[in-house]
C-alpha cells in the first residue's frame, strides 16, 4: 500500500493551556508548513532542528509566533516527513492554524493514525503500536514499566521467536513430506513435532502464567460493590477512593445511580462502581438503578458484598450471596464499630467503612487474589492485554493438537494444519498476520493525534 497524503492532527488535548502541539505526517508535511511559515526556509533546514517563526495566513498576517520541529523520513515516529508546530495553547489559535494547514493540503488524521503509518511502514510491530496506547493509558507504576518493556520490542521478539522456531519445523515437514515411503522420515518428523510443540507449549504456558498478573497491573480490576440497602456501600467507596464522591445518608434507598471511583492498592488500579442497595421496590427510579445493579454485576471481576455486621443476616442478603456465588467476591461485614451480630453462615472480612478499621486488610486481600507474587517476568514475553492472551491460548490449543497428532502417528498433513493455525494465530500479535479490519479496529480505540 503507497501511502501518498499527509495527515495532520492537533496532538494536545483542546483547551486552554501553555501550547498545543500540531502534528503533521506525509511527504508534503514540511512543503505545507512552509507555505504558512515566516521563519528559516524549513525545506532546507536540517532534520531534527527546532524553527522559530510565525504561521501567517495568505495575506502574509501573523496568526501565532511557532516553533517549529523538523523530522526528515525515514527517521521520524512514522518514518515519513514529519513536522511538530507548537502553537499558544488556546482553542481558536490552534483551530485556524489547523485549518490553514487543511487549506494547504493536509487532511484531518484518523484516531491513532500517526502510529497506524508507523507500524504500516514497519518501524514497529502491532504489540509495540499497541503499547504506545497503554504507556499513555498507564496509571501506574508496574503498568507502565510493562507497556514500556512492550514498547521496546520484547513481546515483538518473544512472538517472533516462537514463529520463527514453527517456521523451521514447517520447512523441516514439507521436505519430509515429499519423502512418505520412507518410514524413517515419518518418524523423524513425529519426533521432531513432538519435541518443537513441547518446548513451544512449555514456552507460551509460562508466558500465559506471567500474563494474568500483568494483566491486572495493566487493566485493573473492575470492582463491584453490592449489598442490600444502608449497609454502607457508598460510604465504603468513599473511604477507599478518599473522597466524599457518593452521597451517604441513613436512608435506605439513598444510591440510585452508578457512582465510579478509581483507587491504587499496592499497584493495582481498582475501578470501583458503587450501586443500588438491590431490595423489592415499587419505586421505579430505584428499580431502574437496582436493574443497573445486576448488569453491573455481570461485567464485574470482583464482588465486595457488604453486609450489615451490626444486624442480624436478612433473607436479602441470602439472596445476594447465592446471587454472587459463582463469582470472585470477598464478603465484608461492614460497621464492625458498632455492635457485631453473629454471621455464622459465611465468613466475613470485617470493616469499617468509618473508622476506616480493615480496610487495609481488604486491600491486602484483594492483591493476593488477583496477583501470584512467586511469578515473575523471566519468560519476558510481557503479554498483558486481553487480546494478546486470548490469541496465545488459541495458539497453544493448536500446538497441543499438533503435539497430539504425532503422538498417535496420526497423517502428518493434521499436525501441519495446526502448526500452521499457531503460526497464524502468533502473527496477529505482531500484526505479521493481521488483516485491514482487525489493523482499523485495533488504531481506532487510539486517542486523535497519535
Ligand atoms: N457506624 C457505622 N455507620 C456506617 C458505616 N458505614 C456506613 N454507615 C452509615 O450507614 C448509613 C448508610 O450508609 P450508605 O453508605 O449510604 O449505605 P449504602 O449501602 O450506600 O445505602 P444505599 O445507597 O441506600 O443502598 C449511613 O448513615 C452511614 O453513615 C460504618 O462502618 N459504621
Ligand atoms: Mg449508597
Amino acid at each position: 500500500m503507497v501511502i501518498d497524503d499527509t495527515i495532520c492532527a492537533v496532538s494536545t488535548n483542546l483547551g486552554e493551556s501553555a501550547i498545543n502541539i500540531i502534528r503533521l505526517s506525509g511527504n508534503d508535511a514540511i512543503k505545507i508548513v512552509s507555505s504558512v511559515f515566516l521563519g528559516a526556509d524549513l525545506k532546507n533546514v536540517e532534520s531534527w532542528t527546532i524553527n522559530h517563526g510565525f504561521i501567517i495566513n495568505d495575506l502574509g498576517e501573523r496568526i501565532d509566533e511557532v516553533l517549529v520541529s523538523i523530522f526528515k523520513a525515514p527517521r521520524s515516529y512514522t518514518r515519513e516527513n514529519v513536522v511538530e508546530i507548537n502553537t499558544h495553547g488556546g482553542n481558536y489559535v490552534t483551530s485556524r492554524i489547523l485549518s490553514l494547514i487543511i487549506s494547504k493540503g493536509a487532511r484531518l488524521a484518523e484516531a491513532g493514525e500517526f502510529t497506524k503509518r508507523a507500524f504500516l511502514n514497519g518501524r514497529i510491530d502491532l504489540s509495540e503500536a499497541e503499547a504506545v496506547m497503554d504507556v499513555i493509558s498507564a496509571r501506574s507504576k508496574k503498568a507502565l514499566e510493562i507497556a514500556n518493556k512492550e514498547l521496546s520490542g520484547n513481546t515483538h521478539q518473544f512472538i517472533e521467536s516462537l514463529r520463527k522456531e514453527l517456521e523451521s519445523l514447517l520447512l523441516l515437514i514439507t521436505v519430509n513430506i515429499d519423502y512418505p515411503e520412507y518410514e524413517d522420515e515419518v518418524k523423524i518428523t513425529d519426533n521432531e513435532i513432538v519435541k518443537t510443540t513441547s518446548s513451544l507449549i512449555e514456552k507460551i504456558q509460562k508466558a500465559l502464567e506471567e500474563a494474568e498478573n500483568m494483566r491486572v497491573y495493566r487493566e485493573g480490576i473492575k470492582t463491584i460493590i453490592l449489598g442490600k440497602p444502608n449497609v454502607g456501600k457508598s460510604s465504603l467507596l468513599n473511604a477507599l477512593i478518599k473522597e466524599d464522591k457518593a452521597i451517604v445518608t441513613n436512608i435506605s434507598g439513598t444510591t440510585r445511580d452508578i457512582v465510579e471511583g478509581e483507587v491504587n492498592i499496592g499497584g493495582i488500579i481498582l475501578h470501583l462502581i458503587d450501586t443500588a442497595g438491590i431490595r423489592q421496590t415499587d419505586d421505579p427510579i430505584e428499580k431502574i438503578g437496582i436493574f443497573k445493579s445486576i448488569e453491573k454485576l455481570n461485567e464485574a471481576e470482583l464482588v465486595l458484598l457488604v453486609l450489615d455486621h451490626s444486624q442480624k443476616m436478612s433473607e436479602e442478603d441470602r439472596y445476594l450471596l447465592q446471587m454472587t456465588q459463582n463469582k470472585k467476591r470477598i464478603i465484608l461485614g461492614n460497621k464492625t464499630d458498632l455492635n457485631k451480630e453473629k454471621i455464622e453462615e459465611v465468613e466475613t472480612l470485617d470493616v469499617s467503612a468509618l473508622t476506616k478499621e480493615g480496610l487495609p486488610l481488604l486491600e491486602e486481600k484483594i492483591k493476593e487474589m488477583f496477583i501470584n507474587e512467586e511469578i515473575g517476568d523471566s519468560s519476558g514475553a510481557f503479554i498483558s492485554s486481553s487480546r494478546h492472551i486470548s490469541l496465545l491460548n488459541k495458539a497453544l490449543l493448536s500446538l497441543k493438537s499438533a503435539k497430539d497428532a504425532a503422538i498417535n502417528k496420526e497423517y502428518v498433513d493434521m499436525a501441519m494444519i495446526d502448526l500452521k493455525d499457531a503460526y497464524d494465530v502468533l502473527g496477529l500479535i505482531t500484526g505479521k498476520t493481521a488483516s485491514d479490519t482487525l489493523i482499523d479496529e485495533l488504531f481506532a480505540k487510539f486517542c486523535l493525534g497519535k
